[in-house]
């Protein structure tokens, strides 16, 4: 399928240019000026119009099993939202149980994915240690494209890596060439506060951000980036939600660590009041971890990409309807965590971020796409308009205004944390490999038509990170393990 995109201006995280883009056989084959139509060809209008790669989600969680229930976006329905939103890949997690065999777990989210019908790719998430964990991240990154290995340092007595398995965990990932990733909050904290916010009688939505206050982030991802940093593994910390963690992450980046943060859509623009609403649904819609923080938090996040010391933005897709969130009514540490996402990221990041100045659209580019690409290795196939890479591409028609609503989401929830809110610039057309997925405000997707995505580790660069990280041991004193001479006593010596 020859596919033209015909009179747009192409943005890239580089620059910004009038250009026709030619896509055939799931590839750009051609970027340049008035390119003729090939015979038989179709045509996409993006007069007006911005020719971007297609945005990556590096966080979600299609169908996660989790606190006793299960996601409600599948890997068919969340990534077909995605698409109408204009993101055309995710990077989602398998999710072991402690004590699961990594490589079970491993092919059962694969085979959960084959639905998917946009691309997809999976960081691996260790939640517990022995030989047999360390032999699969082994056979992980040699031969199933994994570079990325996820810890949560939350959710303590279910999938909680506490420091013994990080330590062990990013010693191996170094060896392999991989990054690490964590969710940044201290477990062993939260639970404490949890029973205390309990047994102080508030058993609401109001207590989950009461026990896991801001300072419970940045003490966990300090703690992470110093981990890494004695060990030299590259570390990436996913959804940043306040000033705290971006201290931590700012910090180490001023010192030349190789550290990256990510912030969620849903940190940068919605705020903790929503957990004040006396609507039990309404504010248990809300309940993720980490929490939606106060209206300063947001103002740094903003900054942090501002300043690049964040570099994506993701959405932690990872929906629960009402229903399944009633399974916390009278107690909130059992709210299932999580909120969508997948379908608006996009639109609010244009809307919040370019149309009011913080990010020019290249930024905008490389923060929904670009960088994720690159941090996990798969650019310039993913995350470029480039002669040769995947033809994932999003047209956005700037001018599009539109109210965000669960009404006519695509996502398979029954809220929108953005709902109501009225955007301009939106995805008129989406390609997913050089096929139209979505045009005219509809999807044409195809259940199974998303591929995994290989994601090769960094093998040159870690070798220069593992000289780093060779801590200089002092060399051993060598012992002299000769059987000891007895000293001799002194004879005189008569010269002769
Ligand atoms: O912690 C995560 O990232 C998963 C379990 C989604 N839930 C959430 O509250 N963020
Ligand atoms: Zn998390
Ligand atoms: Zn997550």
């Amino acid at each position: 399928m020859n596919i033209l995109i015909k009179g747009g201006t192409v943005v890239t995280a580089e620059r910004s240019w009038r250009a026709d883009v030619l896509c055939a056989d799931g590839k750009i084959q051609e970027i340049g000026s008035d390119i003729e139509l090939p015979k038989g060809a179709d045509i996409v209008d993006a007069g007006g119009q911005y020719v971007m790669p297609g945005g990556i989600d590096p966080h979600t969680h299609m169908q996660l099993p989790f606190m006793g229930t299960v996601a409600s976006d599948d890997f068919e329905t969340g990534t077909a939202a995605g698409l109408a939103g204009g993101t055309t890949m995710i990077i989602d997690f398998v999710i072991p149980n402690p004590q699961q065999n990594v490589m079970e777990a491993y092919n059962q989210w694969r085979e959960w994915a084959e639905k998917s019908v946009a691309d997809y790719s999976f960081h691996v998430a260790i939640t517990w240690w022995d030989e047999t964990v360390s032999a699969d991240m082994e056979t992980l990154v040699k031969e199933h494209g994994v570079n990325s290995f996820k810890h949560f340092m939350a959710y303590k007595g279910a999938i909680m890596a506490d420091d013994e398995i990080l330590v062990n965990s990013f010693s191996k990932a170094i060896e392999l060439g991989a990054i690490v990733t964590c969710h940044a909050e201290n477990g062993d904290l939260v639970y404490a506060l949890q029973q205390k916010i309990y047994d102080m009688g508030i058993t609401g939505p109001e207590g989950h951000p009461l026990s896991r206050p801001p300072e419970v982030e940045g003490e966990a991802a300090n703690r992470a980036i110093r981990i890494a940093e004695v060990l030299g593994v590259p570390i990436y910390i996913v959804h940043n939600s306040c000033r705290q963690s971006l201290e931590a992450i700012t910090r180490a980046r001023n010192e030349g660590q190789r550290v990256y943060g990510e912030v969620l859509a849903g940190h940068l623009l919605i705020d903790d009041s929503v957990y004040r609403n006396k609507d039990f649904d309404f504010a248990a819609a809300h309940v993720m971890s980490p929490p939606f923080r106060s209206p300063d938090h947001q103002k740094e996040l903003w900054h942090g990409l501002q300043s690049g010391n964040l570099q994506t933005t993701a959405t932690d897709h990872c929906c629960f309807c009402a229903p399944q969130k009633a399974a916390g009514k009278d107690d909130f540490r059992l709210i299932p965590n999580g909120t969508g996402g997948i379908e608006n990221r996009m639109e609010v990041l244009w809307h919040h971020g370019v149309s009011t100045g913080r990010l020019t659209m290249n930024e905008y580019v490389a923060v929904t796409s670009t960088n994720a690409a690159k941090i996990f290795n798969i650019f310039p196939r993913k995350g470029s308009i480039s002669v040769g890479a995947d033809a994932d591409i999003v047209v956005w028609d700037p001018e599009a205004i539109k109210t965000i609503s669960a009404k006519t989401h695509h996502q398979n929830v029954d809220y929108n944390i953005f709902e109501g809110m009225e955007v301009k610039g939106s995805a008129s057309n989406t390609l997913s490999r050089g096929k139209i997925v979505f045009a005219d405000g509809k999807l044409n997707v195809e259940r199974g038509a998303g591929r995994y995505v290989d994601r090769p580790p960094f093998a040159t660069y870690y070798d220069a990170m593992k000289k780093r990280a060779a801590v200089k041991q002092p060399t051993a004193v060598k012992r002299d393990t000769r059987p000891k001479r007895v000293a001799m006593k002194k004879k005189s010596v008569i010269k002769r």
